[in-house]
C-alpha cells in the first residue's frame, strides 16, 4: 500500500527505513546524538560507525549539551543506501508547556531546510515523537503534514518525500488524519 500526496512529491510507505534507497533518511534522535531503541537503533546499527563518529564530532565542535528540540544535523550515510541521515530530535509529549507542536513541527521544517542546502532529491521520514517520546499519533500526523505541505509549496526540491511507517496500521491512521 502506497498513497501519495501533493501532486506525488509526498508518498507514504510502511517500511523499515534503514532500508530505504533515497538521499537521506531522517533520524528520530535525542539530544546525545549518540544513539538509542527505535528507529535511532536501527539506524546506527543498520549505518555503522561512522555516523556515530561523525554525531560524536557536531556535539563537541557545535552542541556540546546536546542538540536542542526541534533541531536538525546531518551527517554522512556509512554503509545505508542513504547518502546521508538527518538527526533531529522531537519533543518528548507533554514536555514542553504548549509547545510540542510548535517543536514537531520544527522537526520536519529544519530538516528539510537540511535537505535543500544539501542538494538532497529525495528524503525519507519516520514518524518522529510518536514511538518512545509518546507523541500521539493522530495529532502528529495533522502536524507533520501541515508542516510538509507548507514546505512544499514554498520550495522546489526535494522533489520526493517518503514517509515510512513501521506498521500498517500506522501508516492507516496517518492516512486518515492528514491534513494534506
Ligand atoms: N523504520 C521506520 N520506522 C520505525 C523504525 C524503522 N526501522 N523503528 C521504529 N520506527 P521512536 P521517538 C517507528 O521511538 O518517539 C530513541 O530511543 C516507531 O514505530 O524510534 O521520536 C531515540 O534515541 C515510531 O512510530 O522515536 C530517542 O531517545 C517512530 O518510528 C527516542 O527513542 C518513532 O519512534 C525518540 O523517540
Amino acid at each position: 500500500m502506497n498513497k501519495s500526496f501533493l501532486s506525488e512529491r509526498v508518498i507514504v510507505k510502511v517500511g523499515d527505513i534503514t532500508k530505504e534507497n533515497v538521499d537521506a533518511i531522517v533520524n528520530a534522535a535525542n539530544l546525545t546524538l549518540l544513539g538509542g531503541g527505535g528507529v535511532d537503533g536501527a539506524i546506527h546499527r543498520a549505518g555503522g560507525s561512522n555516523i556515530l563518529d561523525e554525531c560524536r564530532e557536531i556535539r563537541r565542535r557545535k552542541f556540546p549539551t546536546g542538540l536542542p528540540t526541534g533541531e536538525a544535523v546531518i551527517t554522512g550515510g556509512g554503509n545505508l543506501k542513504a547518502r546521508f541521515v538527518i538527526h533531529t530530535v522531537g519533543p518528548v509529549y507533554g514536555l514542553n508547556k504548549s509547545r510540542d507542536a510548535e517543536l514537531l513541527a520544527d522537526c520536519y521544517k529544519n530538516s528539510l531546510d537540511l535537505a535543500v542546502k544539501n542538494n538532497i532529491q529525495s528524503i525519507a521520514f519516520p514518524s518522529i515523537s510518536t514511538g518512545a517520546y509518546g507523541y500521539p499519533k493522530h495529532k502528529a500526523a495533522q502536524i507533520s503534514s501541515e508542516a510538509i505541505k507548507n514546505f512544499v509549496t514554498q520550495n522546489q526540491t526535494p522533489k520526493i518525500i517518503l514517509l515510512i511507517f513501521f506498521s500498517e496500521t500506522d501508516a492507516q491512521k496517518f492516512i486518515r488524519q492528514q491534513n494534506f
